[in-house]
């Protein structure tokens, strides 16, 4: 296809509760759509970086410049494009992962809209709907806690992920764990919080029977994890460190990972990110979708890849009213822990256009 232009927009969407991490806390969520616009269709794409460079070195402001002066304008150059010739293209241009993930996503979008494939069956996916987790944010207090695990396991979610940091770790995941009894499917993400040094208290976690702990030290320290899983039983899970296929493939093979966090707008797409897929189930490794509390574009796409074989753990695939209370898509929502996997050509929704403009902070047009 040609594309004729791309339409950045920021939006910016209250959350239902302030949701605390170990590197934030957050009361909004600021993101950046992509509109692109071709001859025969256009097609709809998320970005997932956050407003400040906290969980990731880019942010908003970031992608929407690297986009505007040098991704978009790179394909000025393609008489023709398709999905997989994007990060081809923008491979020149060194990291900014998440920019590329969220035009390649818009692309493929529109491409997929064209030839009314939809995305879950251009990826792969096996299933039609898929069972789903939820990221539970740090709490001024253990009652709290269990009052927030109590109303998400209530609506249905099969699966409970606790934000850690040091001060919030052992204690809450021992309340949880009595309180819920041993079934409750639980992991801890510490957004690499800790370091090697802390090895000792992290075994403290060992007895409570933890699905994963997901990216206790920084994002660059593989060989530090490949230590720290050796001195710990709960099995180690990255998110942060991994941003390619070759990453993954990397980390795996050094022992700083048994389990992966699969998040398509962190590694550069959703072709990326079922490269990453391809190469786990290689190595047997289980893998799961993130998630960067994605409006109802971002959820629908996960969706999809959460679909794909590999993925046999649950994801952090809430429902749209995990976050917000209007979402700018049709919400997605809970059914029996699962939600459905879209049908539509490629994502199979679209923004409601009242909604998105009521939301919308900036535009920007590009053309090509
Ligand atoms: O580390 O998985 C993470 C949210 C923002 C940034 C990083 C992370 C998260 C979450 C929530 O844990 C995921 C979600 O439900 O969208
Ligand atoms: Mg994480």
């Amino acid at each position: 296809m040609k594309l004729t232009g791309v339409e950045l927009r920021q939006i910016r969407l209250p959350l239902v509760a302030p949701f605390r991490t170990s590197f934030a806390t957050q009361t909004e969520r600021t993101a950046l759509l992509l509109r692109a616009v071709g001859t025969e269709s256009e097609g709809w794409g998320e970005c997932v970086a956050m407003a400040e460079p906290r969980y990731s070195s880019e942010y908003v402001a970031s992608c929407a410049d690297v986009l505007s002066r040098h991704l978009i304008p790179e394909l000025a150059r393609y008489e023709s494009l398709d999905a997989t010739t994007v990060a081809p293209a923008l491979e020149p241009f060194r990291g900014h992962r998440m920019a590329k993930a969220a035009l390649e996503m818009a692309v493929l979008d529109a491409e997929l809209r064209a030839s009314g494939v939809p995305l879950a069956r251009e990826l792969g996916a096996v299933r039609d709907r898929v069972p789903c987790g939820v990221s539970v944010g740090i709490m001024d207090s253990v009652p709290e806690l269990l009052e927030a695990v109590a109303g998400y396991l209530d609506d249905g979610y099969v699966r409970i992920k606790l934000k850690i940091e040091p001060g919030w770790d052992i204690e809450p995941v021992r309340a949880v764990r009595q309180h819920f009894g041993d079934d409750l499917l639980l992991q801890v993400d510490a957004n690499a919080a800790y370091t090697l040094a802390d090895a000792r208290h992290l075994a403290g976690l060992d007895p409570f029977g933890l699905l994963l702990i997901e990216q206790p030290l920084e994002e660059e320290d593989i060989l530090g994890h490949a230590q720290l899983a050796k001195l710990i039983s709960t099995p180690v899970c990255l998110d942060e460190s991994i941003t390619s296929a070759r990453a993954a493939a990397a980390a795996i093979t050094l022992g700083a990972c048994s389990i992966v966090n699969i998040k398509p707008g962190r590694v550069g797409g959703y072709l990326e990110a079922r490269r990453i897929h391809d190469v786990c189930v290689a190595h047997g490794v289980p893998v799961w979708c993130g998630g960067m509390l994605e409006t109802g574009i971002g959820r629908a796409a996960n969706l999809a890849l959460a679909a794909l074989p590999g993925f046999t753990l649950p994801g952090d695939t809430s429902a749209s009213d995990r976050f917000y209370r209007t979402d700018i898509t049709d919400p997605f929502v809970l059914s029996d822990g699962h939600l459905p996997v879209p049908t539509g050509p490629g994502l199979g929704i679209e923004p409601l256009p009242e909604v998105l403009d009521e939301f919308t902070v900036t535009t920007e047009w590009i053309a090509l």
